[in-house]
């Protein structure tokens, strides 16, 4: 994808922060396309035939990251689909959750598109372990229990932090307390990626 025609803002943060919940009020606001890398290899988990079902399965269930071919391919394919199904070249995507390697975030951007922005949702693990263990009780996913959330938080801190400080170096972060109401987490949130998204320096 040309970054002419595709904006992509990458959206971190460790697991709870609220990625989800801010992304979906952004499309709302905004007209982004939505894609979590999380729900995608959910996703691919359960289709019937995929070859990387009990792989991926593994994976999340130890909150380890999935190796990033199978990641971005289904990235790229659900950017493809989307603009089909608008019927253009052109669009504008949050890609949540991804990259959250160092290798993940060179090859994307090398073999996909340049990311132009990068929203980091910056929230203490206390915060994120009580919000995932309530949304445990009625999610259904395997890693919303305490001894996986520990391996999420791991692997967070040693492995996808250094993505978020990177991109930090290239002035790319729009750094958000999370902690406040979803309501008030929004309103800086669409604020300031405006801002930047209008005036990029
Ligand atoms: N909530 C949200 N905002 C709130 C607020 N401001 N105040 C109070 N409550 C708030 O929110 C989590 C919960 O908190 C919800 O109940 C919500 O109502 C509440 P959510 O918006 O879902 O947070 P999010 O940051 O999206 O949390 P999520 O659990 O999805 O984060 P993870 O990063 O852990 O999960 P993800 O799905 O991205 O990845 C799961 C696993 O997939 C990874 O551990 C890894 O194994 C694998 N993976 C890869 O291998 N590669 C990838 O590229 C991506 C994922
Ligand atoms: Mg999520």
């Amino acid at each position: 994808f040309s970054p002419s025609d595709v904006t992509v803002v990458f959206v971190l943060g460790g697991p709870g922060a609220g990625k989800g919940t801010q992304c979906a009020r952004l499309v709302a606001e905004q007209g982004f396309t939505h894609l979590s890398a999380g729900d995608l290899l959910r996703e691919e988990q359960n289709r019937p035939g995929s070859q990387f079902g009990q792989l991926i399965k593994d994976y999340i269930k130890d909150g380890l990251i999935v190796p990033m071919e199978v990641t971005i391919k289904l990235l790229e394919n659900a950017m493809t689909e989307a603009l089909r199904q608008k019927g253009t070249t052109k669009g504008r995507f949050l890609i949540d959750g991804f990259p959250r390697k160092m290798d993940q975030a060179h090859k994307f951007e090398e073999a996909v598109c340049p990311a132009k922005l990068v929203l980091f949702f910056d929230c203490p693990e206390k915060v994120m372990e009580e919000r995932l263990l309530e949304r445990g009780k009625t999610s259904g996913r395997t890693d919303d229990n305490a001894e996986s959330i520990r391996k999420r938080f791991r692997t967070f801190v040693e492995t996808s932090m250094p993505v978020v400080n990177f991109y930090e170096g290239e002035g790319k972060v729009i750094k958000v307390d999370a902690t406040p109401t979803p309501e008030d987490v929004f309103k800086t949130t669409n604020k300031l990626l405006t801002e930047k998204l209008a005036f990029p320096r």
